[in-house]
């Protein structure tokens, strides 16, 4: 009988222990996963939210007047968004339904002075800065995941001004979380909400060339009538952009 209850009892202290251990296990990776994605892992004011891809975020990039300021200066010249085919430029609805308006480098002194901080940031002349894209979205307008750089084996002529290397992906206005909208990494499951002056950073490949299909993202379709979500793209690239 005492060696029974001796028996039961190991087998319970073994159990408390086995199941304390795993408890410790679980909180110890889960505190990893916050330090990633919530703690201190700033440059420059990014905070880094992924390491692979580099996926860094900064919610006060742009003040609200410089927001408006891009709004206003897209505003007149919307056109349906176009995605890259080879060699040309086509509308693809089912892929991207948006409306889009390319803002000319240096425009005027905002703009120059938001691709001074780009540039700086980046460490590359501002030479390498494609013209801003200010995309445009309405109640189910969305652009489904893709890649920001180009092909090698289909998109030779665009490869002149070289690879999109980094995106700026600056947020214009603020959706509310449950309207859509949100900009997605489906390879690293992370949404990011838009908000006003946010910006995203991610590096789409390396300065060897070689490109991180890690960068996969889209932006998803509006949910609701009268909200349009408005942002501006800034890429730049590994050589001067001509
Ligand atoms: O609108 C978004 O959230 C994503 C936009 C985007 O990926 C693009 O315009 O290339």
């Amino acid at each position: 009988m005492l060696a029974s209850n001796t028996n039961l009892y190991i087998f319970i202290m073994v159990l408390i222990i086995l199941i304390s251990s795993f408890y410790l296990i679980s909180i110890k990776s889960m505190e990893k996963y916050r330090n990633i994605y919530n703690t201190d892992n700033y440059i420059d004011n990014f905070k880094a939210i992924s390491f692979s891809p580099v996926i860094l975020i900064n919610d006060n990039f742009l003040t609200d007047e410089e927001c408006s300021h891009i709004i206003n200066l897209a505003e007149k010249s919307f056109s349906p968004s176009q995605v890259t085919s080879g060699e040309n430029d086509v509308i693809d609805k089912n892929s991207r339904s948006s409306y889009s308006a390319s803002i000319d480098s240096a425009y005027d002194d905002t703009i120059r002075l938001i691709e001074d901080r780009v540039s700086k940031l980046v460490g590359v002349d501002k030479g390498h800065i494609e013209p801003l894209q200010v995309v445009r979205y309405t109640k189910g307008q969305q652009f489904k995941p893709h890649f920001d750089f180009f092909d090698i084996k289909t998109d030779e002529s665009r490869l002149k001004s070289g690879q999109r290397i980094h995106t700026f992906l600056i947020y214009l206005n603020t959706i509310p979380e449950n309207y859509g909208g949100a900009t997605v990494f489906p390879k690293r499951n992370i949404r990011i909400y838009p908000k006003k002056g946010r910006a995203v950073y991610f590096k789409n490949g390396f300065e060897n060339g070689e490109t991180d299909s890690l960068t996969l993202h889209g932006g998803e379709p509006i949910l609701q009538d009268n909200i349009t979500k408005y942002a501006v793209n800034i890429w730049i690239r590994n050589k001067k952009y001509i």
